[in-house]
Parts: structure tokens; sequence; C-alpha cells
């Protein structure tokens, strides 16, 4: 059975983007691979947070997943600062990434951009990820297109430590991108990716936990162009029905060649709008409904993730004394 990990961050806001390019396929193959989902709060600090605020997105991540449908007896969900061992192998493997591969990062160059005052923690962010995935020696790691570069470079640190210490050390993992759903772009600005740190501003994403009256509100005021043909595109101008394409497509699972003719009588953009807003309210309702009910039951949500934690630790924690020894630290006798 193949060995998957990934990630995601406690930063609220939890959207269409996250669940279509990640999530979804996550639950989906759950049954056929030995699965480790983390919930990485450690990432989360490399910007700034506040503790509370991030206390509390932390346990409502974990209920949203539970409620999309990871189940904790089939798959370890845990919180990464629970496992020690993510930071320990995160400083180790720093010590074997050359600094130029981390300034050359894309996600990275588009964030320090962004901010007057840099974290180092940022810049880092790809070497704690690196140690995620290669702590567990996972064979696929299912991600959006915006963290394929990121696992691309995970693999990189795991053959130069590879080929440093010890051959065959780290099994070397490989992304998984989804065919639809991989970069869901914003209702606002589909030129750009639907981000969760602007998904406060109106009309920009569909969060997982929004009503269905403000679902169908932001489609309705998805950015489309002056046509009116609907038609899967590469064309920049056609982006906002592109997206709403290709959301349609995720959440179906349909071809390109059905869901365009499940549009064939639309009379224009708005039935599309209407008829994309309809399946997402029909797949977001019944998680939305089981997420508040795992949110009544706190202590509950606590017990797994530390059932999770410890699972985890199982197979983290050895491989960073593996580590360890292999680069020349003496173990505790
Ligand atoms: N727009 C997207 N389309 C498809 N997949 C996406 N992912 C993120 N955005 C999209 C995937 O979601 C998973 C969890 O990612 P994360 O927790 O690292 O989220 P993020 O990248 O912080 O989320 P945002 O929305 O991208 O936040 P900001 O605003 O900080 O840039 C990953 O597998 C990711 O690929």
């Amino acid at each position: 059975m193949k060995r998957v990990f990934s990630g995601i961050q406690p930063t609220g806001n939890i959207h269409l983007g996250n669940y279509l390019g990640a999530v979804k396929n996550w639950v989906e193959k759950q049954a056929e691979k030995e699965n480790f989902f983390c919930i990485v709060d450690l990432h989360s600090l490399t910007v700034p947070q506040n503790p509370e605020q991030l206390r509390f997105e932390t346990r409502s991540l974990a209920a949203m997943l539970i409620a999309a449908g990871i189940d904790p007896d089939k798959s370890t969900l845990f919180i990464q600062s629970h496992v020690p061992a993510h930071a320990e192998g995160c400083w180790l493997l720093n010590c074997v990434t050359p600094l130029g591969w981390l300034q050359r990062m894309t996600q990275y160059k588009d964030k320090s951009a962004k901010q007057e005052s840099v974290l180092t923690g940022l810049l880092d962010y790809p070497v704690l990820m690196a140690g995620d995935i290669l702590l567990y020696d996972a064979d696929e790691v299912p991600v959006g297109e915006d963290q394929k570069q990121h696992v691309e470079l995970a693999r990189d640190i795991a053959q130069r430590f590879n080929h440093v210490y010890e051959e065959e050390f780290f099994v070397i993992p490989q992304p998984i991108i989804p065919q639809a759903g991989a970069r869901v772009m914003g209702l606002d600005e589909p030129t750009n990716k639907m981000s969760k740190s602007l998904a406060e501003k109106r009309g920009h994403a569909v969060r997982l936990l929004d009503e269905p009256k403000e679902i169908l509100r932001s489609f309705k005021r998805a950015v489309t162009d002056s046509g009116r043909e609907i038609q899967f595109s590469t064309d920049p101008d056609k982006a906002g029905v592109n997206n709403l394409l290709g959301i349609y497509k995720a959440v179906t699972g349909k071809s390109e060649a059905e869901v365009i003719a499940d549009f064939s009588e639309a009379r224009g953009y708005g039935d599309l709008k209407v008829g994309v807003a309809q399946v997402v309210i029909d797949m977001l309702n019944p998680i939305r409904e089981r997420y508040q009910m795992l949110m009544q039951d706190p202590a509950e949500l606590d017990r797994l993730l530390a059932r999770g934690a410890q699972q985890a630790a199982a197979v983290a924690a050895p491989k960073v004394d593996q580590m360890k020894h292999t680069m020349g630290l003496v173990l505790p006798a």
C-alpha cells in the first residue's frame, strides 16, 4: 500500500480551492492508501497569527477535515506541533539545504514581496514541509498545483541527503496533482488562485462554511466576460468561465464533454453561475452540518487528535533518530 502524506494550514477560511485541490482527493483515495494528514500549525506561524484565533482554527480545521470525510480510523490525522520530530527534522534538513534553493521558491518570493518584514520561518517553510513528508517515507503527496514546487524541493532535499549521507535513506516522494480542481481561481479575479488570505474579501472565495445564500451570491458576482459561449478555454479573457466550468467538473466528476452538455440549454452566463452554485451548495451542505455537530464536542476532537499524534510519532520519532545517527549525532543512552 502506498503511503501518503499531506498537510493543511489552520489559517482559517478553508475554501473551495483547498477542498477541490487537496482534501477531496485525500478522502476519495483514503481506503486505498496508508494516510498521514497533518494540520500544519508550525507552518502557519511563518506569518503573524493571533494566538487565540490560531488555537480555535486548529480545532476547527480538525472538525472540518473529519466532516469532509477524513476518517480517523482509516487515516492518521494529527497536529504537526504535537509530534516534535517535525521541528527537529526541519533543523537537520536545514543543514543539508542550500540557501539559494529556498530563495528561488515562487511562494516565498510572492509572499515576501507583500510584507515589510519577512520572518526567517517564511523562507524555511519548504524545509519544514520537506521534513513533514520525508519523516514518513511518503510515496505520494496529494496537493494543489501551487504546492508542486515545494514537493519537488522535498525531492531535491531527499536526494541530496541520500547522496551526502546514505543512499536510499529517504523515499523520494511524488507530487499527486488532481486532474480537475488543481488550481481553483478567485471568483473576483480569475487569473489569480483562490486564496485564504483574500477569502474575507467579498466575492473572492467560497468558504466551506458559507451558507447557501452566500455561496449563490458569490457565484452570481463571479467575473466572466462579455461573451455568451460556454466552453473550456485557455484564453486569459475567458478565465472566469473556464474557472466556473473547472469547478463544476471537479465537483461532479464529469468529463469536459458532459459538463458542456449540461449547459447546452443555458441562456447565458447567468444560468452557468446558478448551475455551478447549486452543485457546490449540494456538496457543502452535509459537510457544514457535520462540522457543526463535531464542534460541539471539543473533548472528542482532542481525543482523536491525541491518538493521531501517537500514531504519527511512532513513525516519525524513530526516523528522526535515524537521521541524527546518520548525521553523526550521539543519541541519548
Ligand atoms: N486555489 C487553490 N486551488 C487548488 N488547490 C489549492 N490549495 C490552496 N489553494 C488552492 C491547496 O490546498 C492545500 C492546503 O493548502 P494550505 O493550507 O497551505 O493553504 P494555503 O496555500 O495557505 O492556502 P491559500 O489559500 O493559498 O492561502 P494564502 O492566502 O496564504 O496563499 C494545498 O495542497 C494547496 O495546494
